[in-house]
């Protein structure tokens, strides 16, 4: 299908349209359709657990056994998230396995390898980083190969969420006191070594760091990369999935480059070119809401300076989020790519004008301003992203965008743990209905597509692999948090943690 073609945009939205979407438990049951009965609660949560126990390794989950069979970064912290409503100490063990390959200079790897598997089970694999020796000067494990990247800062949320759900026992164990140092660690790490620009705003340094791979943003400041050429690496992503669904072999040839670029330069950020350099709006609302929850963190440990160190720098994330991203006339916060041609008068580079739903994710950021708060809800439920009329869960790119293709990867399906962060954007801001809404698409997509990684945005077809660990564990967390409304859930909405 020609994604570009009105036509087949049309012929899409009437198959979302069809009966045949949600299952049959689900549908019965709701005005709209979506509310788990019982049996579909009962159902979900067997499923899911087992998705959960089947990815366990004994330390941590895998994102997918076949496609993704190492320890990734975020899904960790997504993971973590589901996994304290099955096991508080096995959710805390994820968080600690992943903590535990943290590097001197506190950066948390993207990818922890899983020594046992197979070299050529994935790509890039621990023979292409070589961090235990390219990264020694920056302070790479000796013992435990990782990837020198990273991935958006989820886990001081993830952690105060698995505390909260047993605290007795988090305090028994120490938890809490174990992680806080290795969090305020990697925080530092993203404030000292990745503010690019000095504007405030952390920047990633590849498209893989934003966790949303192949997404039309990176479009742009990707043509600039010269490729590694096709014939000196060999993928192993195809094996498991339809190319059709996976980012390109020219995509891949620009990951390689970038990432055998830092590596050659040790990875150390002064060093490395960093020739693709880019102010995410996602990554940085996910590091303000962390710094919130490490705040919180640090105020359940007695530690009030380390407290208000954490506040203080969210909400600097948060002013100047608004400050550099922010776009009226999209309604929405656009990435900034530090590379091009800065706009006239203005240093730091330029605003990208590619609608994705990164530039959505800010809402789960406490504090920002009323009216920006207001222009993302138009957003969101316009014709862009179409949530409530055009689909049920929140494409990963714009619906009207000239590079919408439903099926690739994050170039427009839908992402759970991206809709999983709307809900609370959404509550958080008041939307209780469509917060409500939201839920329950997500939950029913998640049963219905066999606990599938991503969706075809209009159809609600399930895409990529099966049984993906964050869709479970995101499934399980929403099937388990309190109804609208219930007084802890909201303080920690809005970045009050204690
Ligand atoms: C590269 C593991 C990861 C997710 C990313 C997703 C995908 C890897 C890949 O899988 O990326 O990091 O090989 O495509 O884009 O968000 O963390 O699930």
């Amino acid at each position: 299908m020609s994604p570009s073609s009105a036509a087949a945009r049309a012929a899409v939205r009437t198959e979302a349209r069809s009966p045949e979407a949600g299952s049959p438990e689900i549908r019965a049951s709701a005005p709209a359709g979506r509310t788990l009965g019982t049996a579909g609660r009962a159902r979900l949560r067997r499923e899911a657990r087992r998705v959960l126990f089947g990815n366990w390794t004994g330390n941590s989950t895998v994102p997918s056994l076949g496609l993704y069979p190492h320890q990734w970064s975020w899904d960790s912290a997504f993971v973590a998230i589901g996994l304290r409503h099955l096991s508080p100490a096995r959710a805390q063990r994820e968080l600690e396995t992943l903590l535990s390959a943290q590097w001197d200079d506190g950066r948390v790897p993207h990818i922890v390898f899983n020594p046992r598997v197979p070299l050529d089970a994935y790509f890039p694999g621990p023979d292409f980083w070589r961090t235990s020796t390219a990264g020694a000067g920056a302070g790479a494990p000796r013992t435990t190969e990782t990837s020198g990247i990273v991935q958006p800062p989820v886990h001081a949320l993830a952690a105060w969420l698995v505390h909260e759900s047993d605290p007795a026992a988090s305090r028994r164990r120490g938890f809490l006191a174990r992680v806080a140092p290795r969090l305020a660690a990697w925080h530092r790490y993203l404030a000292a070594h990745r503010d690019l620009d000095g504007g405030g705003l952390a920047s990633i340094v590849h498209p893989w760091e934003s966790g949303m791979d192949n997404s039309p943003c990176w479009d742009g400041p990707l043509a600039r990369v010269t490729p590694a050429p096709p014939d000196s690496f060999q993928r192993a992503d195809l094996t498991h999935g339809a190319a059709a669904d996976r980012p390109t072999d020219l995509d891949y040839g620009r990951y390689v480059r970038l990432s055998a670029d830092y590596r050659d330069h040790g990875y150390r950020d002064a060093d490395a070119p960093h020739s693709f350099a880019v102010e995410d709006p996602s990554f940085n609302a996910l590091f303000a809401a962390s710094g919130y929850a490490l705040a919180g963190i640090c105020r359940e440990l007695g530690d009030e300076a380390g407290a208000r160190e954490h506040s203080d720098h969210a909400a600097a994330l948060t002013e100047a989020l608004v400050r550099r991203l922010w776009s009226a006339e999209a309604g929405q916060f656009l990435c900034r790519d530090l590379r091009a041609a800065p706009e006239s008068g203005r240093a730091g580079g330029r605003l990208m004008d590619v609608r994705s739903v990164a530039g959505l994710l800010p809402l789960i950021a406490p504090g920002l301003p009323g009216e920006i708060t207001g222009a993302l809800l138009r957003t969101v439920t316009g014709e862009h992203f179409g949530l409530g009329t055009e689909v049920r869960l929140v494409p990963s790119y714009d619906l009207e965008g000239p590079a919408f293709d439903p099926y690739r990867y994050w170039r427009g399906p839908a992402w759970f743990n991206v809709n999983w962060l709307l809900e609370r954007g959404l509550r958080s801001c008041g939307e209780t209905e469509r917060a409500d809404g939201l839920r329950a698409d997500v939950l029913d997509a998640a049963v219905t597509s066999g606990f599938a990684e991503y969706l075809d945005p209009y159809s609600g077809a399930g895409r990529g692999t099966r049984d993906f660990s964050w869709t479970a564990a995101l499934a399980l967390d929403l099937l388990g948090r309190p109804d609208s409304g219930a007084a802890g859930e909201a303080e920690v909405q809005r970045g009050e943690f204690t």
